[in-house]
Formats: C-alpha cells, structure tokens, sequence
C-alpha cells in the first residue's frame, strides 16, 4: 500500500493513509453484503393511526437519514463485522465472545424505540424512533449467567466511548437488544455497523453504545461511564416530555383556523395525555395518535385553533401512565435531562 496524500507520498504514515482509504471501501462492501435475518416473530406493519401525516410534523418513523447522530466520533469508526466479537466478562460464572455470524444465529426480536439523547433541551431534534431488530441482550447475559452483586454493564465501543446500564433495567423483560438493523436496513455506520445496543427507557449516553465490542459486568460503586466525570448522571432514565413541531415556534401564520401538532415521549411507560395551553388559557387535551407500544414516542395534534392576529404563546404539557404531568419548572439538560412545558411564541399576521 503507497500512503500517497494529495500527490504527496507521507513518510512514516504510509500504511495508515492506505489502511483507512481501503478500511471504508470494505466496511460499506461488507454492510452491502449483509443478509439479515428476520425476526422469529416479526412484527406486524405499523397502524396507519400512528401518523396523522402532517406537514411539518415529525413523522412516527423517522427515517435513517433523518435520524440525529451523537457521538464523541470525531472518525466515524469502520467495524469490520468478519473480524468484529463482542465480549461478554467481568462478574458471570461463563465469559462469552460472540462473533457476528453468532449473533445473526441468535433468535432475532423486532421492537420500536425512540431513542432520546440527554443533551437535548426541552424543544430540541434529539430524538428519533426507529424499528429495530437484534437479539435480546437479557439473552446473551442469562448465557453468560451474571453474578450475584452485579449491577452495572460497562460496555465499549471499538473506539473506546464506554457506557454504564443498569443491569436491573436489561433484565426486566423489556425490549433491550443487540441491534443489528434500524427500520428495515442493515445499521447504517453512523448509527454503530455492525452492532449497537438499544433499551428503552434510558437516555443513549447510558444505554445506546453503538459500534460495541465489550460488555463488563461490574457494578456502578466501582465504574463509570464516559459522560459521568464530565457532569452527568451516572443513571438515565428518560424523563417525559413533549414538543411543539408545528406550527413552528418564531413563526408567522395567516389567521384563522389553526392545527397545533407535536410528538410527546415517555418511554417505557407511555404517554397517556397531551394538553395545549394558548397564551396561558386553560389546557385543551390534545387528541392522540396510536402507538405499538409504551416505549415509542406519540403524535399529538390539537384542530381549531382560531388564530387571531397578534402575537401568541402555545405551550404543551405531556401525563404519563403513571399518572405523572409535566410542570412548568424548567430542568437543563445537565445532569439527568431536561424537562418543562415546550412554550413557543408565533406571530399571526
Ligand atoms: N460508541 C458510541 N456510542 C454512543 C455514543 C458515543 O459517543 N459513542 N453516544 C451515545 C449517545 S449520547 C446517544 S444520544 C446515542 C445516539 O445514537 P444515534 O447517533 O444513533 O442517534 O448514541 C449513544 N452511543
Ligand atoms: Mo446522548
């Protein structure tokens, strides 16, 4: 391999600069080359009723394409899934490393989760919802059989990002997988080819390693993830909220009848009410769309609006089912998520 740079031949760097040209072409060969598998129960297609089809309102699947991207990856890393294992250690009675061909081997589950990235403040894109498919990680761990004492999963991306999960949360018959395709496509590699993890329920910093090679069983007194010492929570549990996506805050619109839409989340236990205020008027319930599951994010959409001209504050509130709504006491995004009424202001002229 000749390191030839911009006609320049890099002294020193010349197996580098061949090895990360040759590294990419084989890394979308190789996705390309990908059979999946189908799931043993595949899920059926999704209702017409999860989507009301708005313009301007997210759609219930959000296209790969469209999905947002966090990662500390300044390179997006380029996993090799012929030579890629993950390895499971640390406190099981029987260490595991899986190959790929071992996991597509595995019984493979469908599941739709919205994954949620901490970061995002009340309002914000990061958040997106896809079908996955994988093997169930409780699986792979019962395999391994994990030690009493035991509560935290380490895992580590190819390129060194770790991650802490409670155990307690892998094992409680949700749908936490090994996934190795995001609606209906081979894992795009800037969503963690060849294999990544999924729970619902928990912000990506501390379930969501993509591009995982490592699992360590240990325990949250004696690791930490990578966000932990940089002032986040070492525990995520997506806190329920809600958002405005049309009309658009900072907006002017024509008067007259007006739609308001938006998505709302709480995963894991399902969002059961969205109410809208108009410049601080009494809440209106939203009607909602269907959902597969509580572990998805849901349309909401609010018809009749008489948009006068003038300005206007529109504020959304979401109710769990737990019994949980959302109050206006505004959280930031450090260290647990933020939190608060998604409040927009729009010009009717
Ligand atoms: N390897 C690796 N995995 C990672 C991260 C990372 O920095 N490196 N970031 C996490 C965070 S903070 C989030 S919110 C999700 C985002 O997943 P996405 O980029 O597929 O949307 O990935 C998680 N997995
Ligand atoms: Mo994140």
């Amino acid at each position: 391999m000749t390191g030839v740079v911009a006609g320049v031949v890099v002294a020193g760097a010349t197996g580098l600069a061949g090895r990360g040209l040759a590294g990419r072409l084989d890394v979308d060969g190789a996705r390309a080359g990908v059979a999946l598998p189908k799931a043993v129960k595949p899920l059926p297609a999704l209702p017409k009723g999860v989507d009301f089809r708005l313009k301007d309102l997210s759609p219930f699947s959000t296209p790969n394409r469209d999905f947002y991207r966090v990662d500390t990856a300044l390179v997006i890393p380029q996993v090799d899934p012929k030579t890629w294992t993950l390895k499971i250690h640390g406190l099981v009675d029987r260490p595991v490393e899986l190959t790929f061909a071992d996991l597509l081997k595995r019984p493979l589950m469908e599941s739709d989760v919205t994954l949620a990235c901490v970061s995002n403040d009340v309002g914000g894109p990061y958040v997106g919802n896809a079908r996955w498919l994988g093997a169930r990680l409780a699986d792979v761990l019962r395999d391994a059989g994990i030690r009493s004492g035991a509560d935290m999963l380490l895992s580590t991306s190819s390129d060194g990002w770790t991650c802490g999960t409670p155990v307690d949360i892998v094992m409680d018959g949700r749908d936490a997988m090994l996934a190795i395709a995001m609606n209906g496509e081979v894992l795009p590699v800037s969503h963690g080819f060849p294999v990544r993890q999924v729970v619902p329920g928990l912000y990506g910093y501390v379930s969501a390693t993509k591009w995982i090679t490592d699992i360590k069983v240990t325990r949250f007194d004696q690791d930490e993830g990578y966000w932990t010492p940089r002032g986040w929570a070492a525990k995520g549990p997506i806190k329920t909220e809600s958002r405005i996506d049309l009309p658009r805050g900072g907006s002017t619109i024509a008067p007259g009848p007006t739609t308001v839409a938006g998505v709302a989340w709480a995963q894991h236990k399902g969002v059961d009410a969205v109410e809208v205020s108009i410049d601080q008027g009494p809440w209106q319930q939203a009607r909602l769309a269907e959902v597969p599951s509580p572990d998805t994010w849901r349309q909401w959409v609010l018809e009749g609006w008489n948009a006068t001209p003038g300005k206007h504050t529109i504020a959304v509130r979401a109710t769990d089912a737990t019994g949980y709504t959302q109050t206006d006491e505004y959280a930031p995004p450090a260290p647990d998520g933020a939190t608060g009424w998604h409040s927009i202001l729009v010009v009717v002229k």
